[in-house]
């Protein structure tokens, strides 16, 4: 038995904490199932000063400490190994999750305090790792899927098989988070009225994967994306490639679970984590999204303002349970969106990104400008609200394609102001432009991890022909729908650059390769995950 302390490092320090990690729930209760002693210390969620970091680390002998997050949560990640590092010196710092997998070496040479990283999928990783740990007589070289250090060398295991059948997961654990002292009280968001209204809210995953390859995304080493191989100077290192395994639970374990929670917390509305619920639907040719709702309804989660074919109210607030997710312009069809909608459907999120057909074509999402066109109309008739996504800055952006997103904007009358193109860790843009990054940021690769956000503001810009400035303008001119100022600043741009030419080109570092080699996926059932019950 281990005693395991989790940490959940801050995410958008600027809005209120909204997300359960689902990652470390779901950590959390296989390390309770294997009988280990589990904690966790929500620091996104307590927003807490450091004071209250060194009593939790002070509160118990622990055997490790986790931590874990997306790529944003660099920063905060640093602090708190240093702080945990100094304060508990012999106790293993374990790290894991998208900031660790999408560059391994490069982390565990900037943090030393981490002993192990997981890289990729760690259902099965990690509690093997920590019984490792805990047992001297392993070794830990045998622990597939880890990053650690070999007498100063940067060592990484074999790529570990992902788990063959997403059911083996016991339901994340809820309870060792602040519910009702924090996530419920953000629950409410403005995408919808329903979801305007949620009281209750709580986001589940249902699946891993989408077998689509936009350039701009990435998917964690979590889907088939990720193998270990030798890189460019000889060592060990990820590369991630267009290779996939789209998994998703069943429907049956989807409808139970929401059963489960709205019987046990309550709950009035549920977000659906997932990268994309209508590329996963194709996936499964187009039977797993019908078969959800069809059980949602059956089980009796449908709300009521859906059962009466009525509009939603403040006093319909938890009459049953609403959802929401992610979808796609060309994969979402009338049929599957109003069965989204009866079964309780408010709102999906689509990546239009742009309504430009090169910038589309060359992004790989698999979209037209007359798929993103229509897809908001297909969406709106059958009451679901979409959400839509727009990006500006693209690399091979120019003022024609920006001209064709405003045109779009204004034939569909809706307005977006666009985030800007950020190749994020892991994805085929930062690997097609790291060095330009790199440039950027004064040769300190550290620092420009340090500065990612939410793509609101200017990091390292990847576009070839328009300046940071440029980008900030072009913004706002989408954002104001505003054709007059942009056609005058392409003529005076006209005037005074020459517009055929690049500002730099892509130069692919080793870690993405584009081609369909695929992480291995278990061949029997998860012996780890199933031994100790649910
Ligand atoms: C929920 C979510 C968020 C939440 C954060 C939730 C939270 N508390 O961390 C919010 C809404 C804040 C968010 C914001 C953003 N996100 Co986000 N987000 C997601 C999302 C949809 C789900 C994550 C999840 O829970 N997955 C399910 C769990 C089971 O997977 P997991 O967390 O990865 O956990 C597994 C492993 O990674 C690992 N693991 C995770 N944690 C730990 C910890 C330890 C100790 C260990 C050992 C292992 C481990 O174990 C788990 C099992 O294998 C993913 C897409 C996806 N479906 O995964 C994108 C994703 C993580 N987000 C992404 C991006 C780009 C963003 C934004 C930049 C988007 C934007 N333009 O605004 C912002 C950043 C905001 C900011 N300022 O920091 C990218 C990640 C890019 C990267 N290189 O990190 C993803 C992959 C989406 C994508 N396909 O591009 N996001
Ligand atoms: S459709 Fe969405 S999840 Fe799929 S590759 Fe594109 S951005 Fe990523």
């Amino acid at each position: 038995m281990a005693k395991i302390l989790f940490v959940n490092p801050i995410v958008r320090e600027e809005d209120v904490p909204r997300h359960i990690p689902y990652g470390i729930a779901l950590l959390a209760s296989i390390c309770i199932n294997r009988g280990h002693k589990v904690q966790v210390f929500d620091a996104n969620a307590w927003r807490l000063s450091d004071d209250f970091l060194y009593q939790v680390l002070d509160a118990d002998d622990w055997d490790i400490i986790a931590i874990g997050g997306l790529t944003t949560t660099y920063g905060h990640i640093k602090k708190i190994v240093k702080i945990a590092k100094h304060n508990n010196p012999t106790t293993p710092i374990v790290a894991g999750g998208g900031f660790l997998t999408s560059m391994p070496r490069e982390i565990m040479q900037w943090l030393p305090e981490i002993t192990y990283g997981v890289v990729g999928e760690a259902f099965e990783t990690f509690p093997e790792l920590v019984e490792t740990i805990k047992d001297s007589s392993n070794s830990i070289n045998k622990v597939k899927g880890i990053v650690y250090r070999l007498k100063g060398e940067i060592k990484l295991t074999p790529v570990r098989p992902l788990i063959k059948d997403l059911d083996d997961l016991p339901w994340p654990a809820w309870d060792l988070f602040p519910l009702e002292e924090v996530y419920f009280k953000n629950s409410s968001s403005l995408f919808s009225e329903e979801a305007y209204i949620s009281k209750r809210r709580i986001d589940i995953n249902g699946s891993f994967g989408c077998g689509l390859i936009c350039r701009y995304c990435w998917h964690l080493g979590t889907t088939g994306d990720m193998i270990i191989g030798q890189n460019a100077s000889g060592n060990d290192d990820v590369q991630f490639t267009f290779g996939r395994h789209v998994r998703m639970h069943s429907p049956r374990y989807l409808v139970d679970m929401v059963k489960h929670l709205r019987n046990t917390y309550n709950i009035d509305f549920v977000n659906f984590l997932d990268e994309n619920l209508m590329t996963v639907n194709t996936s499964s040719r187009y039977k797993w999204l019908s078969e959800i709702c069809e059980l949602w309804i059956a089980e009796g989660l449908q709300p009521k303002s859906r059962k009466e074919k009525r509009s939603v109210s403040a006093e319909d607030a938890g009459d049953g349970v609403y959802f929401s997710g992610t979808s796609h312009a060309s994969l979402h069809y009338p049929e599957i969106l109003e069965k989204m909608y009866e079964a309780g459907c408010t709102h999906l999120v689509y990546g239009l990104e742009s309504f430009d057909p090169k910038i589309l074509k060359d992004l790989g999402k698999g979209s037209t400008r007359k798929n993103n066109i229509e897809s908001v109309g297909v969406c709106l008739n059958s009451g679901i609200k979409p959400i839509p996504n727009i990006i500006v800055g693209f690399p091979d952006e120019t003022y024609s394609s920006v001209r064709n997103t405003i045109s779009a904007l204004i034939e569909l009358g809706i307005h977006a102001k666009p985030h800007f193109a950020t190749a994020y860790p892991g994805s085929e843009w930062f690997n097609a432009f790291k060095h330009e990054i790199i440039k950027q940021y004064n040769g300190n690769l550290e620092n420009y991890i340090l500065d990612l956000g939410d793509a609101t503001k200017i990091t390292a810009t990847i576009s070839k022909h328009f300046t940071p400035a440029e980008l900030l303008g072009l913004q706002t001119l989408i954002a104001n729908k505003d054709l007059r100022n942009l056609g005058l600043s392409e003529q005076y741009a006209n005037k005074t650059k020459d517009i055929s030419t690049s500002f730099f080109g892509e130069n692919p570092e080793w870690n993405f390769k584009a081609s369909k080699e695929k992480t291995p996926i278990a061949q029997s059932t998860s012996k780890v995950l199933t031994t100790n019950g649910k």
